[in-house]
Formats: C-alpha cells, sequence, structure tokens
C-alpha cells in the first residue's frame, strides 16, 4: 500500500512565530492583509477600528507620525469576539485581548482579577492554550501609598484571576502604566498550541522571589520566553533592576545603561547571539517626557538601526525612569 500525503504530514511542525514589526500604514490596510493576526495603534491620536484583532494602546506615542504594530503569522486568520474579550487565531497561534473598566469591577483589584480569569477561562478551552508572552497596561500605575499603591493592587488581582493557571511556569511580560482614563486596564496576550522556554536573567532575582518590600503579591512573569520553534526571543519588560534592587535612582543615562546590560545577560542567558537588528522590534517606556530625546539618542548610538517605538510609559516602580521590551528574532 502507498503511504498517503496525510501520513507524511500528520506530524506538523512546530509553528513559525508572528512577524512583529512596525509600519507606517493604515489599519484597514493591514487587516485585509492574509495572516494579519493583531494590529496596534497608539495613543489619543489613533483610530477606534472595529476588529476584534485591533487594539489602541492607552500609552501616548513620542514619534509621530506613529506606526501600528502588526503581528503577522504565515497561515489563514480567524477571529472573534467573546463577550468583552476579543481574539485571533491562526497557524498555532492565538491573540486575546480584554480592556475592563475598574469602575465595573470594583476597583483596580477587582479589574485585574476579572481580567486574568475571563482570559484563563478563554485561553484553557483553546488548543492555543500555552500563554507565552502577557501586556498589562495600567492606568495611574504609581498612585497610592505603600501596599495601596496602584500596581501593587494590581498585582493582587492578577494573582487571585490566574489561579493556578501558570502552576508550570509564568509566560513573560509587561506591566506599565499610562496616562489615558485611569479606570482602563487594558490587558492582552500571546499564546500558542506549543509550549516555550523560559528565560530568567542570572543578574535579576526571578520577579516571583521578590522580598516583601515590593508589595505582598509578588509579581508572576518569566524575563523573558523562547518561542516554540526557538526563532525568537519574547523579551519582558527589563528595566534597570539589579538583583532585586532598582539601580541609579534618579539617574536616567545610568538606568538605561544597566537596562541593556541586562538585556545583553538575558540573551546570552537564552543562548541567542549578542546585540539587537533591524528585525528586532523594541518598544521604550519613558516616565518623563523631557527624558525622551535623551533616550532617543542612546538608543540609536547604542542599538543602530534597531526600531524602537518610544512611549510615554511609567515603570511600576516610581525611581524607575526608563523600561524596554520587545523581540529578537535568531
Ligand atoms: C522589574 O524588573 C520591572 O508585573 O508583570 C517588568 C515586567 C516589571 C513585568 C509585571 C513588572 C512586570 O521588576 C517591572
Amino acid at each position: 500500500m502507498v503511504q498517503g500525503c496525510e501520513d507524511l504530514q500528520a506530524e506538523p511542525g512546530l509553528p513559525h512565530a508572528p512577524r512583529v514589526s512596525y509600519r507606517m500604514t493604515e489599519a484597514a490596510v493591514v487587516l485585509a492583509e492574509p495572516g494579519t493576526l493583531a494590529v496596534f495603534g497608539f495613543g489619543a491620536g489613533a483610530p477606534s477600528v472595529d476588529d476584534p484583532r485591533w487594539l489602541r494602546v492607552e500609552q501616548e506615542p513620542f514619534d509621530a507620525p506613529t506606526p501600528l504594530e502588526l503581528w503577522q503569522v504565515e497561515a489563514d486568520v480567524i477571529h472573534g469576539r467573546d463577550g468583552d474579550l476579543n481574539w485571533s487565531s491562526g497557524g498555532g497561534w492565538l491573540f486575546a485581548a480584554i480592556e475592563p473598566d475598574e469602575r465595573e469591577h470594583g476597583g483596580p483589584v477587582g479589574a485585574a482579577r476579572y481580567a486574568y480569569e475571563r482570559l484563563r477561562h478563554f485561553v484553557g478551552g483553546r488548543a492555543e492554550h500555552q500563554v507565552l508572552r502577557i501586556w498589562n497596561y495600567i492606568g495611574a500605575i504609581n498612585h497610592g501609598d505603600g501596599d495601596q499603591e496602584r500596581y501593587k493592587q494590581f498585582c493582587e488581582g492578577r494573582a487571585h484571576g490566574q489561579g493556578d493557571f501558570f502552576a508550570e511556569g509564568y509566560p513573560a511580560a509587561t506591566a506599565i502604566g499610562h496616562h489615558g482614563a485611569e479606570h482602563h486596564l487594558q490587558v492582552y496576550l500571546l499564546a500558542c498550541t506549543h509550549a516555550g522556554e523560559r528565560v530568567e536573567n542570572p543578574r535579576q532575582v526571578s520577579a516571583w522571589h521578590y522580598p516583601r518590600q515590593y508589595g505582598r503579591t509578588s509579581p508572576g512573569f518569566a524575563r523573558a520566553m523562547t518561542l516554540p520553534a526557538q526563532d525568537v526571543l519574547a523579551i519582558s519588560g527589563t528595566a534597570a533592576v539589579v538583583g532585586h534592587a532598582s539601580a541609579h535612582v534618579g539617574d536616567l543615562e545610568a538606568q538605561l545603561n544597566e537596562t541593556l546590560t541586562n538585556l545583553a545577560a538575558l540573551l546570552a542567558s537564552a543562548d541567542m547571539p549578542a546585540g539587537f537588528d533591524t528585525h528586532s522590534p523594541l518598544k521604550a517606556y519613558v516616565r518623563h517626557p523631557a527624558d525622551a530625546p535623551r533616550v532617543r539618542e542612546i538608543l540609536q548610538q547604542r542599538l543602530p538601526g534597531v526600531p524602537v517605538l518610544m512611549l510615554h510609559g511609567d515603570v511600576c516602580r516610581s525611581e524607575l525612569l526608563v523600561e524596554l521590551d520587545g523581540w529578537r528574532y535568531a
């Protein structure tokens, strides 16, 4: 009997990572392209677009004109809504997003809990149930004192909402403040049919081991995640944290240098080649708009040719002035 094609193809390869890029274009144009999994606009100037793959991020860009961020896969994409949760999938990948209004969930703790409960239940019922990377954008993130700081309340709600969903290991993540409506929480994720490989940074205490001084509930996230085909490293929000302490308080340039040192250590730890290139889209979240030109200048020197989108975003520790995250393609 002749072996059929089906047999030869029965063992599908690992899904190739989505291509993440910035492009100066219109949402409608890229949403019409095959393989578009998600499209992000930035700030109040971005349009609202009625497509579950579209997300308008609350952070204001420092670049004008501002590109869109695109996630594209080499497969057909389907999309839909599940109540207030938006999703799309294709090629083994899943995008899911939810943007609860804190006023409808009893405040920041309730909204974070709700977001993570909804995402966990939705993703848990999908073939693409391995959450590899997650982003959290929080209004007025440093408002409130001590354990009442809004970031710490977010951490509390997140921990309740995720339950034991990440018992085998946390995804890579970013949690950054925005200056849009304070009650508007934005959470979105990238999940896959296959697990990735978590990467920690030898220069940093793993976040889930942070001591009590940073809050009752330690943040749960991996420093980075190698995606299943090992072709991309998804890099979590990275700042001037050494050990568990914030380094160079009050010194923007030293913090940025320390952050770049952390990124180099992370690439080494992930067995990735050193450095970033034109296919490594990064974001720089800058606390004080007045610092943005200096951050841009330093990054252009240190990471020539690397696409960096600069956003007005507050790091979750009020003494930290800048944070980077993004992607490193092998
Ligand atoms: C840090 O290194 C900076 O709470 O999900 C970075 C990435 C940070 C993710 C999160 C927090 C989070 O601790 C803060």
